[in-house]
């Protein structure tokens, strides 16, 4: 597959790309260049800021807009600035964050700007009731926007089964059903969820919610909702089997029916993607560890343009044959 590397003076990941006033704005997280060990709850990602990257279209320059939000200016937050996202209302930009808090737990921030780029003003406390990691945003033909967010794993999805923060709690295991992603509606001033935290169901073609030990549909993390000739599309990554597939609903809150596959596995063990329009076209925007030669936690954002087929499927990207089926 045909894909562009965004920035090679930096490493960075979790691309969530936007157009914004007829640009391109790639919102990733800053992985830094330090040697951790590696562990399941993702201790190596250790990234402490934010830079925004800039296009003009897709071959065009990338230009990297500097630090647009630093862990040390977010009050509630101690460390980990994981996968954001952000959107625009009214001519104000809301970045979506997660973050440990101060208890060590995954909350989810907000900051506003009034540029783009940023740089970006946090809230004084994370979003109420946020748990987890991976924030995205939709916003949806008739105004409303959506988050929709959750990690398994160091994500800690696991742990808020109940509606609390259970340390020891386990996830469902076998042909239990799986864990789902969540889905917010955001209120009005883009700050607060408007009422309850859904699941964002997949189901497989017999309308059966996917279980947790199909580990090659399921959902891991890396959430993404984008509409297509009316449907939505809900995609986000299986983690253990380090694919991106996608499912399709008539309803932005599921519940979603399970397609197939979009990125088969990168180099690396995490995949994380986006997927925008722009000018007619549609485009990829995922990472991979190809420039570490494999480090976990030293990633690269790349993009690449997807197809759709006549009946709404997308064609399958392969980055690297001799990565399928070996993890
Ligand atoms: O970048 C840290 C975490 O790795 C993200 O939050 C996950 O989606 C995975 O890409």
């Amino acid at each position: 597959m045909k894909s562009r590397e965004l920035a090679t003076h930096i490493y960075t990941a979790d691309p969530s790309a936007h157009e914004f006033n007829g640009r391109l704005y790639v919102y990733p997280s800053h992985d830094r260049d330090i040697d951790v060990a590696y562990s399941d709850e993702g201790d190596e990602y250790l990234m402490e800021d934010y830079h925004v990257l800039s296009m003009d279209g897709p071959d065009a320059e990338v230009i990297d807009h500097g630090i647009a939000l630093h862990v040390d200016d977010v009050q509630w937050a101690s460390k980990q600035m994981w996968a954001p996202d952000a959107h625009e209302k009214n001519g104000k930009y809301y970045l979506y964050f997660p973050a440990r808090d101060k208890e060590n737990n995954f909350r989810i921030g907000v900051a506003v700007g009034d540029k783009p780029e940023g740089p970006f003003v946090p809230e004084k406390d994370y979003i109420k009731g946020s748990f987890s990691i991976d924030p995205c945003v939709f916003k949806d033909d008739d105004g409303s926007y959506y988050v929709g967010f959750g990690g398994l794993w160091g994500g800690q999805l696991e742990k808020w089964q109940t509606g609390s923060f259970v340390a020891d709690a386990e996830g469902p295991k076998g042909d239990e059903p799986a864990l789902c992603a969540k889905i917010a509606k955001l209120t009005g001033d883009m700050l607060q969820f408007d009422g309850g935290v859904h699941d964002i169901q997949v189901v497989d073609k017999d309308g059966k919610p996917l279980t947790a030990g199909d580990e090659e549909r399921r959902y891991f993390e890396g959430p993404w909702i984008h509409k297509y000739n009316g449907k939505y599309y809900f995609s986000y990554s299986t983690g253990t089997t380090h694919c991106i597939v996608y499912a399709t609903a008539d309803n932005v809150m599921g519940p979603y029916t399970y397609q197939g596959v979009i990125l088969t596995p990168v180099e690396g063990w995490t995949t994380h993607h986006s997927i925008v329009e722009f000018k007619g076209k549609w485009y990829l925007f995922y990472h991979d560890c190809e420039r570490s030669k494999g480090i976990n936690n030293k990633r690269s954002v790349k993009m690449a343009e997807i197809t759709y087929n006549e009946d709404g499927t997308i064609q399958t990207l392969v980055p690297d044959e001799s990565l399928i089926g070996k993890r």
